[in-house]
């Protein structure tokens, strides 16, 4: 896979739909240089958020946090770019939004870290299992920015 290729699963979560911050969100991965591959509003069922979440499986937040994600629709998406999974988690700032410096995702949306709105795979392997976990293939698709050629040297 070209190094411009990597992609990254990211997803507003369900305060974040609530909030109407989706197209914020979106609007920064657009400015930013990255391509959208894959989007869809999805109810996610308990068995995928266990799934997706199982690392944290024996946390004391795990029922919580599967509850609160599957309390509402989260828009789900795949964002492909250099660096891609690194580039997402810079854009999103820490876990708890009170260490998220100003100018990151949760830094400037959100307050708590039960609350923080959006996910993004914190490594290559999260993230292709994430993706194959959210997405069919045939929902990803393969195109070319006409902006690549601005975007990459
Ligand atoms: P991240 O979402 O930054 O990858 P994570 O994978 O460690 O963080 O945790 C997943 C989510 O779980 C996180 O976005 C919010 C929630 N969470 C993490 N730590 C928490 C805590 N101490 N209390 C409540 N929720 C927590
Ligand atoms: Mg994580």
């Amino acid at each position: 896979m070209a190094a411009n290729k990597e992609r990254t699963f990211i997803a507003v979560k369900p305060d974040g739909v609530q909030r109407g911050l989706t197209g914020e969100i979106i609007k920064r991965f657009e400015q930013k240089g990255c391509q959208l591959v894959a989007m869809k509003l999805t109810k996610a069922s308990e068995e995928l958020l266990q799934q997706h979440y199982i690392d944290l499986k024996d946390r004391p937040f795990f029922s919580g946090l599967v509850q609160y994600m599957g309390s509402g629709p989260v828009v789900a998406m795949v964002w492909e770019g250099l660096n891609m999974v690194k580039t997402g988690r810079v854009m999103l700032g820490e876990t708890n939004p009170a260490d998220s410096k100003p100018g990151t995702i949760r830094g400037d949306l959100c307050i708590q870290v039960g609350r923080n709105i959006i996910h993004g795979s914190d490594s290559v392997e999260s993230a292709e299992k994430e993706i194959k976990l959210w997405f069919k293939p045939e929902e990803l698709v393969n195109y070319t920015s006409c902006a690549s050629d601005w975007i990459y040297e």
